[in-house]
This record gives C-alpha cells, structure tokens and sequence, in this order.
C-alpha cells in the first residue's frame, strides 16, 4: 500500500496504490494526510491533482474494518482536509469512485472523470448510510432530488450522468491524469469551488415528500434507504458542521444495526461464493460465442443475458416458425427495456446485431459454449445432446438450463461427459441475478470454472450446486411450499401465507409467485412422479384440486386467487375449496398468526438447508442464503435463513 506524492511543474499529483480496489483503509487515511500536508507545504505546488493507481478510484471505506474501533484521521478528516485545502485539488476518477470513494471525491474543488468510470453511494446496500458527507455535499451539486434518489438506491451513476447532473465536472478525452493536471492548472489562482460552502439548492417539498413515501415503499422493511434520503434533506435544513455531525452519528447507529450486520453478510457471501475448492488458479476455457437451444421464454431471456454482456450469440429453434417467435420474443424484451428507460435506442440495435438466428443446430459448430433451454424432458435432451456432440467442437462446452432433470444423466448422453456443466438461470434470465452452476459428477475443474466466470461476465452471481432433485434453491422452495401447503390444510388460507412472508419482506408470497409462474408446471411434475411417491409421506391435495379445476393462475384467469379484474383477488371458491380438503381429511381448522407462518416456513428451510449442506450439494450455508435472496425474494436485510439460524 501506498499514498505518494510526486511533482510536474507546479501541480502536485498524490496516487493511492492499495490493491485490490484502493479502500480507504487506515493507512491510506494517514498517508492522504501526509501528502496533503507536504503539497500544501510545497511553495512549488499550486495544484493537486489525486488519482489512484490499478483498476479504480477509491471503491468506498475499508470494509474490514467495520466493526473495529475506529482510528484516526477517520475519513470526514481527511475529506474535511481535501476541501479545506487552500490549493485547488481535482479527483481524476476511474473505476467505480463508490460510498468513501465518492465522498473523497466530491471533497475535491473539481472532478474529471474517464469514460467509462462510475460513481455511487452504495452504503444502504450494507445497511448504512453514508458516514462521510456523502449526503450533505452531493445535495450542494446535484440538487435534493437527485441526491436522495442516488444515496437510497445505491446504484451506480456514469460519469456521462454525474456529469449532467453536476457530480463530475469534465469526461477525461485523453490520458486521464494528463487531462486532470490540464484542468489543475486551470484552476491556479481561480476562486476554489469547495462542496461544503455550496447552498442546497431549493427543492419542492411535497415532491420530496412523494419521494421519501416512495423509498419507504421499495425498501420493504430495510430502514436504511429512508435514513440516507432524510439525510440528503437535512443537508437543506443544516448547517455543513451540523449536517457531518448529524450524519455521522446516522452512521454508526446503523453501523451497529442487525440489519447492517445481516447485509454485510452478504456482501461477504458473494465473494465466498466465488471460491470453489479444487479449482483454485485454474484457468476458465476462452468463451465469446455462445450457442442457446431453445428461444421460449427462458431460451430468450438468456440469449438477451449473454447479448447485454457482449457474448456473440447463435440461437436456435426446431424450425422457422418457432425461430420467428423466438425472435419476436427477444425482440420484445428488448423493446421493453428501452421503453422503460433501462437501455437507448442505439443499444438494442447494437446488441440484436450480437444475435444470429437459425433454424439448424448446424449454426452452431463454431460456438465455445452452448447451453440448451428446451422443454424440460429427458429424451428431447438426450436426442439434442448426441447431435450437439457430433456438431461443435470437443472443447465446445456443453451446458443445460434444466430445472429438474438429472444433469448426470444428460452427461451420459455427450461425447465427453466432462464438458456438460448445469447452468440453472432464473426467470427472467435476463434480469435475476442468480445462476445456479451445477457440478456433475465428471466434471472438468476447468469447466466449472468456466462456468463461473461466465456467470460473472453476465453480471450474476455464480453458485455452485452439486446434483439433486431441484438443486438448491428449487429442493427448498419445494420443502417450504409443502409446509405452506399443510397450513392451508391445517387452517391457514393463502392471503395469510403470503402475506405473513410478503411482511416479512418478501415481493410477493409463494401463492401469488404460483398464480404468476403457472399451476400446471408443478401440477406435470407431481403427475410424473406420483408412482415414486413416497405413500406414507403427508401429500398436500389443494394443488392438484385447484388444477383439476382448470384454475392454473393469472394465464387462466384464477388460480390461488382471482384476476377477474386483473388485480389479485381472494376467491370465496378456493376457500370453500379449502374447508373442503380439511373436512375431507378429518381435520380441524384453526388460525395461524403471522409470526407462527413464518417460524413454520424458516424452520422448513432451515431443515432442508441442513441437508443439502450434509449432502455435500451446497458448499457453504452463505450460498444457500445467496440463492434464496437472488432467486427467490429472501429479504437480503435479513442476510439469509441460514444467517438466522446461525449457521455458515
Ligand atoms: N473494502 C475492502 N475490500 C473490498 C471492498 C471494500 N470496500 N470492496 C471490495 N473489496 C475486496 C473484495 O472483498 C475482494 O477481495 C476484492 O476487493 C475484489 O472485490 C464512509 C462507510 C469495488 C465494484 O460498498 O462493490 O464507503 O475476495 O470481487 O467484482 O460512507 O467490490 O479478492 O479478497 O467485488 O471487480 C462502500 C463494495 C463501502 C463497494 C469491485 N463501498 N465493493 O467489484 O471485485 S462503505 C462499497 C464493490 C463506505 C463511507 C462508507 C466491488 C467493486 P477478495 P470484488 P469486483
């Protein structure tokens, strides 16, 4: 680690050097403070310039050392010293300038920015808020508005939109450090713009009370995104002095918080879930062209997936009609995004031209990896696999979305079993982030570790399942619906169900999520395996009434509930239906408060988690809470069944 100070002419130029992301750990506190002290001290220095060496700016506060004491110059002092720096100081960011990062940032009395670096306050992501000014200066250049929209969500701002909004001055057009010691020398002598001397600017009250409403709404339960956007206001309402105070003492109430406790967590997690034993150091195979079987709903979706990530794509369907709807399909996701503002025009076009549509596999021979999202039955694998095996190259990985079959089973079927890898994406694949990355038993590390890293060049997070019915997320979803199940049997009804989980701090409950996804899928399973079933096993009846009904979800316009108007409405029908069961069964209905529903269900999950970690099938209980969060609405403010029950 190191903070060095160097000289070009008359602008002092300070580069942070701590690897991996430059945190701004207690040594590159002091250090700042250091070199700070000697440009100011140096009568040759009229500018600094403050940069950081390796892939990014400063990626936000140390977050190993959260929950030590603190040590000083904690860093609103190093800040506080940029800002009250009597030379001009300009931050030239790269990478991703997030939560301290940021902050240090807009201490600076100027900001250049490359191209393509980011900037955010990513803080409520780990249930805090930001502890280092961020929600008193970002206010003084962006206006409330913004700055509560930023410091709540958390995401990340380009700097083409920082700069739009005031956070960032200029866009670097050459060297970035070069452009920055330009606009250096620029402000010698110049009036020094300092952050914290800027007004708030006016804002409408009522719109930012419209604002906060809403940011209480998202966050379903987690306090922190509230706290940051009350922060932002009281910039308006305080002094800077008071306003740091304020915010500080914001800061480390939260710091100690169960919430921040459980988000940091997952932080942690997500990098665990990266380390794989016995594929340390090895190299993932070269992939860029993708080949996807299959353009339905979950084909289209992850062509879409490998497209937004720069992968070349082939897609390919059994024949022209089922290409074209394929085509309409992705087409349409894409029409949606721009619609809704989450890509421009010119980037659908850019990124439909990665895609190549045929109607024969043939099209794929060229492809490094190819991944199959056909409809979910042995023989239709097993016929497409064999004719992939004679089409692509042999170290053309193989993989398959399946969702319930026996990847290992579908190895059997492939010239070279070694190279068929599981990669169970979530619907919509080209939104949720979860893969589940599936080890069959002959495997080749490298492949797996292919498998990984291509789920992080899509943006996901990679889990590692090894194989059993459902893998992780689906064999414990399956376990808790079935107690949800015996509870509509016992006396619960589905409106109490899901909304004990939905006030837990799930999007929706498992009813809701059924009546959307479709009765009939389940319903298909439960008849294939029914001579296996297990007789003296207790088997919840309702569903397979309600689908014997032809009461399939929102598709057939009732399921669970009604949607007569297109809203979701309790249905008097499924309730009688319901007693009905219960009468039946002989048994006696009674209520279930709230609190009873969701130990019931955190005790299923907590019991089958237990086994798949017995098993050997999940690695790490923190990857068991990854999957519920990113694939099944877990509130991650509460860090994961797992974490709640204590176990790693
Ligand atoms: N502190 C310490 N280590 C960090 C770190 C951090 N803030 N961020 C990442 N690392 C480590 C990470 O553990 C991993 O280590 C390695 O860097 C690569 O990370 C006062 C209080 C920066 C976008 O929330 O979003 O500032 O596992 O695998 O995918 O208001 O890391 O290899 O040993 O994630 O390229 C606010 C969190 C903190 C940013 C890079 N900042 N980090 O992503 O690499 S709170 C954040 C990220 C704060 C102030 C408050 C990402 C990244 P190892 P990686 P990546």
């Amino acid at each position: 680690m190191s903070v060095t100070l160097t000289r070009d002419g008359n602008i002092g130029v300070i580069v942070i050097d701590n690897a991996p992301v430059n945190a701004a750990s207690h040594a590159v506190r002091a250090g700042l403070m250091t070199a700070l002290a000697e440009a100011a001290a140096d009568p040759a220095l009229q500018a600094i310039v403050l940069a950081c060496a390796g892939r990014t700016f400063v990626a936000g506060a140390d977050v190993k050392e959260f929950g030590q004491p603190p040590r000083q110059p904690l860093l609103p002092e190093v800040i506080d010293a940029v800002e009250a720096s009597q030379k001009p100081v300009v931050a030239a960011v790269h990478g991703t300038a997030l939560g301290g990062g940021f902050e240090l940032a807009l201490g600076a009395h100027a900001r250049i920015a490359a191209p393509d670096a980011q900037f955010g306050l990513p803080e409520v992501k780990l249930g805090i808020i930001p502890g280092a000014g961020g929600t008193q200066r970002l206010p003084r250049l962006v206006g409330v508005a913004a700055a509560m929209e930023i410091a709540a969500s958390g995401r990340r701002v380009s700097a083409a939109e920082a700069v739009e909004l005031g956070a960032a001055d200029r866009i670097a057009t050459g060297d970035l450090v070069e452009d920055a010691k330009a606009f250096a020398r620029e402000l010698i002598g110049a009036e020094l713009r300092r952050t914290g001397d800027l007004a708030v600017p006016e804002f409408d009250p009522a719109e930012a009370d419209r604002q906060f409403a809403a940011i209480g709404r998202k966050a379903r339960g987690q306090l922190s995104p509230a706290r940051a956007a009350h922060m932002v206001r009281r910039a308006f309402e305080l002094p800077l002095a008071a306003g740091l105070a304020e915010e500080r003492a914001v800061f480390v109430e939260l710091l100690g918080s169960e919430q921040s406790l459980a988000l940091r967590h997952v932080f942690a997690a997500e990098r665990k879930a990266a380390k794989v034993p016995g594929i340390e150091g090895v190299e993932p195979r070269n992939i860029e062209a993708a080949g996807v079987v299959g353009a339905g709903l979950m084909g289209a979706g992850i062509a879409v997936s490998f497209a937004d990530a720069g992968f070349s794509v082939t897609v390919v369907e059994r024949d022209k009609a089922a290409l074209d709807a394929g085509r309409a399909r992705i087409e349409d996701i894409y029409r949606r995004m721009v619609k809704s503002g989450r890509i421009a025009e010119a980037a659908m076009g850019e990124r439909l031209s990665r895609i190549r549509f045929a109607d024969r596999r043939e099209a794929m021979a060229s492809c490094d990896l190819v991944i199959e999202a056909v409809f979910d039955d042995l023989a239709v694998k097993r016929e497409l696999f064999q004719s992939l095996s004679a089409i692509v190259r042999p170290d053309t990985i193989l993989a398959t979305n399946t969702s319930y079959l026996d990847p290992d089973a579908i190895a059997s079927m492939v010239r070279g079993p070694e190279r068929l890898i599981g990669l169970h994406f979530f619907s919509p694949a080209n939104v949720m982030r979860l893969v589940e990355v599936v080890r069959t038993a002959k495997l080749a590390p490298d492949v797996l570790a292919t498998g990984l890293a291509v789920a992080r060049r899509l943006g996901k997070l990679g889990v590692v399942s090894g194989v059993c019915e459902g893998f992780i997320g689906n064999r414990i979803f399956t376990a808790y619906r079935r107690q949800c199940d015996f509870m509509l049997e016992d006396g619960a009804l589905p409106q109490d169900i899901d909304a004990a989980l939905e006030g837990y701090g799930f999007p929706m409950g498992p009813y809701a999520v059924n009546d959307l996804a479709g009765l009939d899928i389940s319903w298909a399973r439960r008849k294939r395996n029914a001579a296996t079933r297990d007789p003296s096993e207790r088997y919840g009846v309702i569903a397979d009434r309600l689908c014997e009904a032809g009461r399939f979800g929102r598709k057939t316009g009732k399921g669970y509930y009604t949607y007569a108007s297109g809203e979701k409405a309790v249905d008097p029908e499924v309730t009688a239906l319901i007693e009905a069961v219960s009468r039946e069964a002989g048994i006696e209905r009674r209520s279930f408060t709230s609190s009873e529903i969701i130990k019931r269900v955190m005790a299923a999950i907590v019991e089958e988690g237990r086994k798949i970690l017995a098993e050997g099938i999940a690695l790490r209980g923190s990857d068991i809470d990854l999957v519920l969060i990113n694939g099944y609405g877990y509130p991650a403010w509460r860090g994961g069944p797992m974490f709640q029950a204590g176990v790693e």
